[in-house]
């Protein structure tokens, strides 16, 4: 079984977050998802609407999904890889290159980001609303 590995915040859930989902799972079997918890939110600068439960709560509905785990610090990647027995590490390209050290446990891959949505903008276009 062919495990694919992929981390983030998920706030707000939306067409972008789905891409990279659909686009990761199709690179293997199995996909588990290393979602930030609220502290790590915190440590990233970010402020979710949602809880850490409610981001779990929709993830787990969404079928390219298998797995979720937190994704509690910058320096568990590795040792997740390695627990987890991934074999391919997904992130959208605005982290090209960000995580190149992984190379040595899986294949590394960069996808490119669904344009014109982000979470940061559903959260401005909604104060307009
Ligand atoms: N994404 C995307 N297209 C968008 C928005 C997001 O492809 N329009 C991707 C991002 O590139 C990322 C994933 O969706 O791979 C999750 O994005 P965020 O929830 O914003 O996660 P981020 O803050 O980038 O946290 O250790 C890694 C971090 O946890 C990643």
């Amino acid at each position: 079984m062919r495990k694919v590995i992929t981390y983030g915040t998920f706030d707000l859930i939306h067409r972008g977050h789905i891409n990279i989902l659909k686009r990761a799972k199709a690179l293997g079997d199995y996909l588990v998802v290393g979602l930030s918890t609220d502290e790590f939110n915190a440590v990233k600068g970010k402020t979710c609407y949602y809880t850490y439960e409610e981001r779990k709560y929709i993830l787990d509905a969404i079928k390219y999904v298998d797995e979720v785990i937190p994704e509690k610090d910058w320096k568990q990647k590795a040792e997740d890889i390695q627990t987890q027995n991934v074999q391919v590490f997904v992130m959208g390209n605005d982290w090209e290159g960000k995580f190149d050290e992984l190379k040595e446990h899986c294949e590394v891959i960069y996808l490119s980001r669904t344009e014109g949505i982000s979470t940061t903008k559903v959260k401005a276009d909604l104060k307009d609303f």
